[in-house]
């Protein structure tokens, strides 16, 4: 019997990163893995091979790396997330290992290009929107600084949904993304843990007489780890995303087997299978979904038992150093279980006592909040905590215990606050505050954005500011340039490094070096040029996708993000239909023609945002068939936005729309997206979009709106009717509306979203913004018209961009948060 194959790199010769050896390579992919005939090539069969090609010198690398890590024993950090926002690899993985030029030239013998090849590829959607593409950005960042990250998530078997529009309505489509295989994963079945459901806690006595717990007559899953590499930029670097997907043990269902019924047995697989099925599609927390929180403990102890069997390996059963050579950074609150799923697993299973559980477990966890809506802070009924984990259950009430004798002692006496501050809500139906575990058990806690945190502190976490003030810092949201300037905007990037060089690529506080540039007309002429062949490509796509014809010497001004009343696309519609008055009135002095796309997923059960991309279907029906705007205004909702799409959509972006009501966006990402590439932005001061303008200059940026202090206060006497009566613009855009003009045949069905700008309780306050958003975009209009001045604060723009790189942002998570350097 063989025992152990014994893999060795030594005497292999590295795989060649030539235009020959990458040809020689993709051949055989082409003929003897995929088995093709010459001449029978298609593009998807290339993809393969080409990925196949790629893959190994990725693999190769990956190895390396590990090797790396396993000699070095670096602090080792889990970014822990319920999702992993990738997009396409190939692109990436092929730019990252600077295989480019030979991978061209080997395809060209195929008569075909790499731009044709990575089309073909399927966006890995495995989350929402800002906070999954975040942990994607931040995984390139670690990797191109050699950090020693490890991602953590879950393989959904079903992503992000694909977004089709039937009748202007949103239909959900299924995102069966794995259904031909992965070629980037790497199934580790060796790696594979037990997470355990259901049963009951049970005490006993060692022979020391200690007591201990254990969590017996369990229903128990298997998490099987796939591993996706994550390649750094050019650094022989790659790291790796963890993917676990649920399996049934062999042993689900005894029972059943032992009375006979073998077949109904297996079939409850399902079961066990179903946890890692599909992604949850909002971006809000959705309550109380059993399945949900199945996953979300399912990711925590599967991680968790990951990191703990490679530290037992190597450092055997001694916990002493474990603090201070590990940490998790959790991606909001949606794996937060991890705090109790640490201190059970060190107690329970490594038998350490609660002090020294506690020690580490709240020296290790790190706690990022992507929210300020009060409303999207999880919450989880005791009654299904009791039922499903029972003994985190346990934990959780002892953790909280010992959290309120401290507030007790802090503020003796002071029961109100004892009952605001308890990780479990009292009441008919006590629910478990994941926030408050999250903030207990970690030593840090962080905002996406300095506003963000500071409303923060002042406000939903204020009373835990005040009892540790040296657990909150702000680490502002930042997006890799590799991927959203290097990659998407080739154009661009080659201007670029013209002028400045190549180092922006990895450091993109070069970038700065730009500025003066904006003096020189001819380079002015060349960016002027590079845009608006971007804005070709964005045509295309426009064309293609929606049917509408967008003119690249028109403005682009584009809002794509999630749809959600508190990122306002209905505050964009009222002023798409305001111009679309203007011209049939005949009011067109200082005009500027423009073509508005607007594009995002609503969650399926979010009635109001579906309405309003109903709303935004048919007020661009309206406009594009009348002759009489086709000179002034084109408007098109985008279906299915995703990372993709983002790709073609910043590079030809003219003017980028964020314009949430102030004090509800934490940060915002594709604001920096857009900067980077040149856009300018019309904006509250809201979550990045403030440091965005101190970086860029306020004389370079399109402001607007309250701030967010004034929209508290602006709440008290806020009357929508009467602002509406007093603007006769508003009143005509009112009057569009409610007289069903842009819903002839379909009547009422707009009337929830014309109550909702009437509404003096709509917490959005659109109404309130209306004339200050309107008088901003005038100024956008004029400032367009002026194409030296525009280009000037085009360049800035991209020039101020600096510190909106994710490679800032990683940098501060490393030394304030995770002490790696
Ligand atoms: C929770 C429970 C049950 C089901 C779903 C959820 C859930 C899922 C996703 C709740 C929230 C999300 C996503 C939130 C999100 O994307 N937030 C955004 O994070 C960005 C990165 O920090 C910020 O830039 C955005 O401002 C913020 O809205």
């Amino acid at each position: 019997m063989i025992d152990r194959i014994k893999v060795s790199n030594a005497q292999v010769e590295p795989l060649g990163m030539d235009e020959q050896k990458v040809a020689e390579d993709l051949n055989r992919h082409v003929s003897l893995t995929l088995g093709r005939d010459e001449g029978n090539e298609s593009h998807g069969y290339l993809f393969d091979a080409l990925a196949l090609t790629v893959q190994d010198r990725l693999i190769e690398r990956w190895r390396a790396t590990r090797d790396r890590y396993r000699a070095e024993r670096p602090k080792r950090v889990s970014y822990i997330s319920m999702e992993f926002l990738m997009g396409r690899a190939l692109s990436n993985a092929v730019n990252n290992l600077d295989l480019e030029q030979p991978v061209r030239q080997a395809l060209s013998n195929y008569g075909c290009t790499l731009e044709e090849v990575v089309q073909e590829e399927l966006d890995a959607g495995l989350g929402n929107g800002g906070l999954g593409r975040l942990a994607a950005c931040f995984l390139d960042s670690c990797a191109s600084l050699q950090l020693p990250v490890t991602g953590y998530g879950i393989r959904y078997e079903y992503g992000m949904f694909n977004q089709k529009i039937v009748d202007g309505h949103q239909v959900e489509c299924p995102d069966n993304w794995l259904r031909d295989g992965s070629h980037w994963e790497v199934e580790s079945p060796e790696n594979t843990v037990r997470v355990k459901f259901f049963g009951h806690s049970e005490y006993y006595r060692d022979q020391a007489n200690r007591q201990h717990s254990r969590w017996i007559d369990t229903q128990d899953v298997l998490a099987v780890p796939y591993d996706v590499p994550v390649p750094g930029y050019r650094n022989e670097t790659v790291n790796t995303l963890r993917l676990w997907k649920s399996a049934a043990t062999d042993e689900f269902n005894l029972e059943d087997f032992n009375a006979g019924s073998y077949t109904e047995a297996v079939a409850a697989k399902n079961l066990a299978e179903q946890i890692t099925m599909v992604l949850y599609p909002n971006d809000a927390s959705e309550n109380g979904k059993e399945l949900r929180l199945r996953q979300q403990y399912f990711l925590a102890s599967a991680s968790l038992q990951d990191v703990l069997h490679r530290w037992v390996k190597n450092h055997g059963e001694d916990f002493s150093e474990f603090g201070e050579n590990n940490c998790f950074q959790l991606n909001d609150t949606h794996p937060s279980i991890a705090v109790a799923e640490l201190m059970r697993l060190l107690m329970d299973d490594y038998l350490l006592n609660w002090e020294q559980a506690w020690k580490i477990t709240s020296s290790t966890m790190a706690y990022t909040n992507h929210t300020l809506l009060p409303e999207a802070l999880e919450r989880w009924s005791v009654g299904l905590f009791k039922e499903l984990l029972p003994r985190l259950l346990d934990i959780i009430y002892e953790i909280n215990a010992r959290f309120l004798t401290l507030v007790a002692e802090r503020w003796p006496g002071d029961r109100a606050r004892q009952q605001r501050l308890s990780i479990i809500e009292e009441g008919d139906h006590p629910q478990v505050r994941m926030a408050y575990l999250a903030i207990v058990g970690s030593h840090s806690v962080n905002g996406v954005a300095a506003l963000h945190t500071q409303l923060l502190i002042g406000g939903l976490f204020h009373e835990f500011y005040q009892l540790w003030p040296e657990k909150f810092n702000n680490k502002t949201n930042g997006v890799t340039p590799r991927r959203w300037l290097a990659q998407s905007n080739p154009g661009l990037s080659e201007l670029v490094t013209e002028v400045i060089g190549k180092e922006w690529i990895r450091d993109l506080d070069e970038i700065a070096r730009l500025r003066p540039f904006a003096d020189d007309e001819a380079f002015r002429i060349r960016w002027r040029d590079v845009k608006q062949a971007n804005k070709e490509r964005l045509v295309e796509l426009v064309e293609r996708d929606c049917g509408v014809q967008f003119h690249s010497d028109m403005l682009f001004d584009i809002q794509v993000k999630r749809i959600h009343e508190y990122k306002r696309q209905l505050l964009n519609v009222l002023h798409i239909i305001h111009l679309y008055d203007r011209v049939v009135r005949g009011d067109v002095k200082g005009m500027q023609p423009r073509c508005v796309l607007i594009g995002g997923k609503a969650a399926p059960g979010y009635v109001m945002a579906k309405t309003i991309i109903k709303l935004i279907n048919n007020v661009a029906a309206v406009i594009n068939k009348d002759r009489r705007l086709q000179p002034w205004l084109r408007v098109a909702f985008l279906p299915n936005y995703r990372v993709t799409s983002m790709e073609v959509i910043c590079p030809g972006t003219d003017l980028s729309e964020q314009i949430s009501t102030a004090g509800k966006e934490a940060s915002g990402t594709g604001n920096m997206k857009f900067m980077m590439n040149g856009a300018l932005t019309i904006g509250t001061l809201d979550g990045a979009n403030i440091e965005i303008r101190e970086a860029v200059g306020p004389e370079n940026f399109f402001l607007f709106g309250l701030e967010a202090h004034e929209v508290q206060a602006a709440r008290q006497s806020y009357n929508p009717d009467a602002i509406i009566a007093d603007d006769a613009d508003f009143s005509r855009v009112m009057q569009l509306l409610e007289s069903g003009h842009f819903n002839l045949f379909e009547p009422g069905i707009f009337d929830s979203v014309v109550a909702s700008i009437r509404s003096c309780d709509d917490a959005w306050m659109t109404a309130a913004d209306f004339r200050g958003y309107i008088n901003a975009q005038q100024a956008v209009s004029t400032a367009y018209q002026d194409t030296q001045a525009w280009t000037r604060m085009s360049i800035y723009n991209t020039a101020a961009s600096g510190r909106f790189s994710s490679d800032r942002t990683i940098r501060d998570y490393s030394k304030e948060i995770w002490g790696l350097c």
